[in-house]
């Protein structure tokens, strides 16, 4: 496939400002964003995407999990699209770029092809996918898991947020509820532009990651019940603290991570106690250990050690505990040709480049099951992300989307 001229520049300008419109829908506290999935502000936020893409003059597509294709014509209507995309969706904490900049990266390829007048053979679609945070709603990448058919429409439906609100009425709530069947759309590859969410590029002075895999991950939901009791007048023999259980597992986590070192990795985000009161002993305790690793070995060695480590804890303290799956995937090899396609373009254009194994999940994990996948990223200022002060600069932004261009145009086949 003939290569777009190296010349070929995205409008960087243009993505930055879209950047910073979106980052004004669902403001968090300390200047990130808090627009989770299914709120009013994600609403908000699809509404503006689908007014710029319609702008663009896209199609837009809407399937049942809420999943949006904006179509920017190819010369063959037959011809299998190239899907490119990400999340809109923020955590409570989180930043202006994640996901957004893959979802904008994707509008500002169908704008710059508009600007230049270039026609492509395979249709370009600008994906947006729903609730990859997994915040509101585990697991992360529910939709493009459904998509790619690794849990069904109805258990996803049934997910629960804290306040038991099902996924499938709140999605309907909101109005972005489609008909299209998910998964029914084929692909001739998936692209996802990313910040990396790690230290990696910018401590290498690189401007590119040509990002061949996906770490795996587990998260392992743990219910540990003790009894509420007097913080005063209990004896400490007496007590069935769920609470000091919990940190002793955590503590555990840490080791069993580290035993793995440099690639493993584990921590607990998600903690709660109950009732949660100054002078109560917690009797119970609900928490989410979230482990990862490049290899699938060392994952299931890292699950493995934590439940006999945790049942081991329980006993001796004559509590009981409860282990429940919430999320997970195998770690990924992206598509060669895809994953060339992206490292010939940073090449072609002078941009410094490395590959790089994602520490995060994204959409393109799941998506590398059913399409050729690959993912470019850009370097975030100090590593830093899911936190407010997430940042990134408007060349890292312009030099990811540059490289995603090509990518995507060589991919697409630029008819002349
Ligand atoms: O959890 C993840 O890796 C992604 O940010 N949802
Ligand atoms: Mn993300
Ligand atoms: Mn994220």
């Amino acid at each position: 496939m003939a290569a777009p001229a190296q010349n070929l520049r995205i409008n960087g300008d243009r993505l930055w400002d879209s950047l910073m419109e979106m980052a004004k829908i669902g403001p968090g506290v300390a200047g990130g964003n808090n627009r989770q999935t299914l709120t009013d502000e994600d609403a908000e936020g699809r509404a503006l995407f689908q007014k710029w893409c319609e702008d663009a003059g896209c199609s837009m597509g809407l399937d049942q999990m809420g999943n949006m294709f904006a179509r920017r014509e190819g010369t063959d209507p037959d011809a299998l699209p190239v899907y490119v995309g990400s999340h809109l969706d923020t955590q409570p904490t989180g930043g202006k770029y994640d996901g957004v900049l893959g979802v904008l990266g994707g509008l500002e390829i169908i704008r710059t092809l508009n600007d230049l007048g270039i026609k492509t053979k395979h249709p370009i679609v600008a994906t947006n996918w729903t609730n990859e945070e997994g915040t509101r709603y585990a697991p992360a990448m529910l939709s493009s898991g459904v998509f790619a058919g690794m849990h069904t429409q109805d258990w996803a439906y049934d997910r629960e947020d804290a306040e038991g609100k099902k996924f499938g009425d709140e999605l309907k709530r909101i109005g972005w509820r489609g008909e299209e069947e998910v998964g029914a759309r084929k692909m001739r590859a998936f692209f996802e532009l990313h910040i990396e969410q790690g230290p990696i590029l910018e401590a290498e002075g690189k401007d590119i990651g040509v990002v061949t895999h996906g770490q795996g991950l587990s998260w392992t939901q743990i219910t540990v019940t003790g009894k509420d009791a007097h913080t005063g007048s209990t004896p400490m023999p007496m007590r069935k603290n769920a609470g000091l259980a919990m940190a002793r597992i955590l503590e555990k986590v840490d080791e069993i991570a580290w035993s793995h070192a440099p690639h493993a990795v584990g921590a607990a985000g998600h903690i709660e106690v109950f009732p949660n009161s100054r002078n109560v002993i917690p009797g119970k305790a609900v928490f989410t250990v979230d482990f990862r690793s490049p290899e699938l070995q060392v994952i299931k060695d890292m699950e493995n050690r934590l439940r006999v480590a945790a049942e081991d804890i329980v006993d001796n303290m004559g509590l009981q505990i409860e282990f429940e799956k919430v999320g997970g995937f195998d770690p990924v090899k992206f598509d060669e040709g895809c994953v060339a396609a992206v490292r010939d373009a940073a090449e072609r254009m002078g941009y410094s480049h490395t590959d790089i194994i994602s520490g995060a999940g994204h959409d393109a994990c799941w998506i590398n099951r059913v399409a050729p996948t690959a993912m470019v990223m850009c370097p975030c200022v100090d590593g830093l992300s899911h936190n407010e002060a997430e940042e990134i600069s408007k060349e890292w932004a312009a030099a990811g989307a540059d490289v995603l261009f090509h990518a995507v145009v060589e991919t697409a086949e630029i008819v002349e």
